[in-house]
């Protein structure tokens, strides 16, 4: 059996019911095979691959809490701490009720080939935990960020493991942890991204991952010989990562006509108007129906369907396994020719092979969506040095880092003979530097 395999079916053995971590993994080892067989007695004896599959470190942890009513509540809380080869543990913290220790694993291992991947000095890990932000009060809320970073805080710090926003984590629930961590440690420092621009938080933080990815989706296509200006957009999602993806595509000229959420989908013929929807889900927290009041013009329709309007370009900016086979079909049948991803892991491994076989530019969420990470690994550049620094220049680093990217991906495939295979190139770029320092630091 070949190393790939026997690692493959090692890691399927020995993590049971955890299908988003064997997805993730089997997605990277398989495209991989080539650089692997090149080198793999070296591998094999050093067993490289059972140590990057395998988290340096899994928090697992209770988190009580007290609702409104003086009841108490336990949820689980989660902190794997996947790979430092390259610098502290970065990635962000997921508030969801389907958050399990293999959803916090796989989106761990996916961060360690993506924070490689935007070249700053930054290892791989995630977080989270199952209690729902949905419906809450902001005191419950405040609950439950003092109580989950009272335990949190023993294990993290500005030069250890830096943790920051994800669905259900943003800039208020960033604040809440903040403040519990400075009280509980007595130190100033930047522990978290994504924090608010009065504390330490850096300007452009909070649209990076939505204006990275149309950067890289425009360089995708620049190098493709097509354009996005004019193009039709089709977005899925209506938090963060979607807001800030329809904002930037309008400004490079394109028109996002969809967004979605858990309950339902908009497909807004003139265009999404993002004034409309930051109200309705960053100012009043409410659903998508309130969204068509304000706009007369656009259709709702209850749960999925975002992927059967025509478009030419594709960003699924929700959740993991969010586009299924069926929807890929539809996409090429309607003539979409881009697909990349905002979310992480938004596509399933059947789609992904169907979009590529069809010669659709297919870029994975570890490139795509690397924009956010990338700014808050330039938030502790400048929690380091006390400054900080003006939206220009952070979004000008942004795009070049974007844009870096793309090339190294690319040129990854191309060298590995791989034209093309956006998905190897990025696994490929990724893997080689963290398992050059792996190799450097001995076997730990
Ligand atoms: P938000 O919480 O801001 O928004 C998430 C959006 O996705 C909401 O519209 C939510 O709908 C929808 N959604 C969540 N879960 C589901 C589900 N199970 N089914 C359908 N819709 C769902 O999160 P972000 O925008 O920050 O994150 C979106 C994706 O991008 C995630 O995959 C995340 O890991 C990834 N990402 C985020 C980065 C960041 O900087 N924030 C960086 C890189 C990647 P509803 O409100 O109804 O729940
Ligand atoms: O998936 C991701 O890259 C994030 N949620 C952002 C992580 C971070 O540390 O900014």
């Amino acid at each position: 059996m070949s190393y790939v395999d026997e690692v493959l079916e090692q890691v399927i053995r020995t993590n049971p019911a955890q299908p988003e971590f064997h997805q993730a993994v089997q997605e990277v080892l398989e495209s991989l095979r080539v650089v692997i067989e090149k080198n793999e007695d070296a591998y094999r004896k050093d067993a490289l691959l059972e140590r990057i599959t395998t988290p340096e470190r899994q928090l697992l942890f209770r988190v009580p809490w007290v609702d409104d009513n003086g009841q108490v509540h336990v949820n689980n809380g989660y902190r794997v701490q996947f790979n430092s080869a390259i610098g502290p543990y970065k990635g962000g913290l997921r508030l969801h009720p389907s958050v399990n220790l293999g959803v916090i694993k796989f989106l761990g291992f996916e961060q360690v080939f993506k924070n490689s991947l935007t070249g700053l000095p930054i290892g791989g890990g995630k977080g989270g935990s199952d209690f729902d932000p949905k419906g809450k009060s902001d005191r419950e809320i405040m609950a439950f960020c003092q109580s989950f970073m009272t335990e949190l805080y023993k294990y993290i710090g500005a030069d250890t493991d830096v943790p920051a926003g994800d669905i259900g984590t943003g800039a208020r629930e960033i604040g809440y942890m903040f403040g519990q961590y400075k009280r509980i440690r007595g130190v100033f420092e930047g522990v978290l991204t994504g924090k608010g621009l009065t504390y330490g938080g850096s300007l452009a933080r909070t649209e990076a991952t939505g204006y990275g990815l149309l950067y890289l989706t425009e360089e995708m296509l620049r190098c493709n010989g097509k354009e996005l200006a004019g193009k039709t957009v089709v977005v899925s999602g209506a938090g963060n990562v979607a807001t800030y993806a329809i904002q930037k595509a309008w400004q490079l000229g394109a028109k996002p006509v969809t967004c979605s959420d858990s309950t339902g989908w908009v497909y807004d013929p003139d265009g999404i108007d993002v004034d409309v929807l930051k109200d309705v889900k960053e100012v009043r927290r409410a659903r998508l129906t309130e969204y068509v009041k304000a706009r007369p013009n656009a259709q709702y329709h209850e749960g999925r369907g975002v992927w059967s309007v025509p478009c030419d370009v594709a960003l699924p900016c929700a959740t993991q396994n969010e586009l299924h086979l069926e929807d890929a079909e539809m996409l090429v049948k309607n003539g979409c020719f881009a697909v990349a991803e905002g979310a992480n892991m938004p596509t399933t491994l059947d789609a992904t092979k169907y979009l590529q076989d069809h010669g659709v530019l297919f870029c994975p969420g570890k490139a795509a969506n690397a924009g956010g990470v990338a700014t808050s690994a330039l938030e502790m550049s400048q929690n380091s040095e006390r400054l900080s620094w003006t939206f220009e220049e952070v979004d000008s680093k942004l795009k070049t880092i974007m844009v870096n990217i793309f090339h190294n991906l690319d040129n990854a495939a191309k060298e590995y003979g791989m034209e093309g295979n956006y998905v190897a190139g990025a696994n490929i770029a990724g893997l080689l530097k963290v398992a050059n320092a792996m190799t450097a630091q001995g076997i730990i």
